[in-house]
């Protein structure tokens, strides 16, 4: 990628946004992309807006920004995938693993109680001391953004790790690699929102990007992405690395530093 000149480009798609505040969410998609690409990677985001499983979208947005800052280079998480024949034994597989990041028993099952109250296009931040909502993005949540793997990289990665080089995963991983690279990420749970798509994920630094097979039944149109915090102190910053701090995911170099 030309580095001198990489633009942001973010989309968000929903429905009934003129009704209801909010609407309810389509899809939302990422990404950073040099000039002479601007056009190509805005069609890929309207592509996606345009045709998906959640549905035909009545409000669209796809905003493209200048990034100024210099783009942090990250090493993939190790990806590991664990199969599970039932969602419940893929829910216990994934507060296990919560448990082994070091999120605490009692804040995992208070988590679980309230993921139905949490219907946003971004994620839901939760201290791990207190099990306590720390965002202060009640309908929206934290969406993060200014990331990306060059599809080349990715690929050659895909093909050494024997894993199918699927989009999802691709963008799951990317997400789940800068939100982990973060000091303050104890651990991120996910699943789609997507009806069709029921493998999810529990990731952190510690034990890679654990994905499981089974998190929620076909057809089942509710997702979850939840990043346990270690604190709320300085939450504004780590917000800001989230949503400001740009990431290029880059497999075989030597750039994985954590942000302290
Ligand atoms: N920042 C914050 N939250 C996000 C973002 C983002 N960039 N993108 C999605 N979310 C939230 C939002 O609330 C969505 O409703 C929810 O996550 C699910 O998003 O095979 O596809 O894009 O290894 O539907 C994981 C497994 C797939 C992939 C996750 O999530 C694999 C997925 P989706
Ligand atoms: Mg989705």
């Amino acid at each position: 990628m030309d580095q001198s000149r990489i633009y942001s480009v973010r989309m968000r798609a929903s429905e009934n946004e003129l009704h209801k505040n909010g609407g309810r969410h389509i899809s939302g998609g990422e990404l950073l992309s040099s000039y002479s690409e601007l056009g190509l990677s805005v069609n890929t985001l309207l592509e996606k807006a345009l045709h998906h499983s959640r549905g035909k979208p009545d409000f669209l947005q796809i905003q493209c920004e200048m990034v100024n800052q210099p783009i942090k280079l990250l090493n993939p998480l190790t990806v590991q995938t664990n199969d599970v024949t039932a969602v419940k034994e893929g829910h216990e597989l994934a507060k296990s693993l919560l448990e082994k990041t070091g999120v605490p028993k009692d804040i995992i099952k208070k988590a679980y109680k309230e993921i139905p109250e949490y219907p946003v296009r971004g994620a839901i931040l939760i201290d791990i001391h207190t099990g306590k909502r720390v965002d202060g993005r009640i309908d929206k949540g934290v969406r993060v953004s200014k990331m990306d793997w060059q599809t080349r990289n990715f690929k050659k990665w895909a093909k050494s790790k024997a894993v199918s080089p699927n989009q999802r995963l691709k963008e799951a991983l990317i997400l789940a690699t800068k939100v982990c690279n973060h000091q303050l990420t104890i651990a991120e749970l996910c699943w789609s929102d997507d009806p069709d798509y029921i493998t999810g994920y529990v990731a952190s630094e510690k034990i890679g990007y654990q994905r499981i097979t089974q998190l929620k039944q076909y057809g089942d149109d509710r997702g979850c992405r939840i990043f346990f915090v270690d604190t709320f102190s300085d939450i504004h910053t780590y917000i800001n690395y989230l949503e400001e701090q740009p990431i290029l995911v880059q497999w075989g170099e030597e750039h994985d530093t954590r942000v302290d």
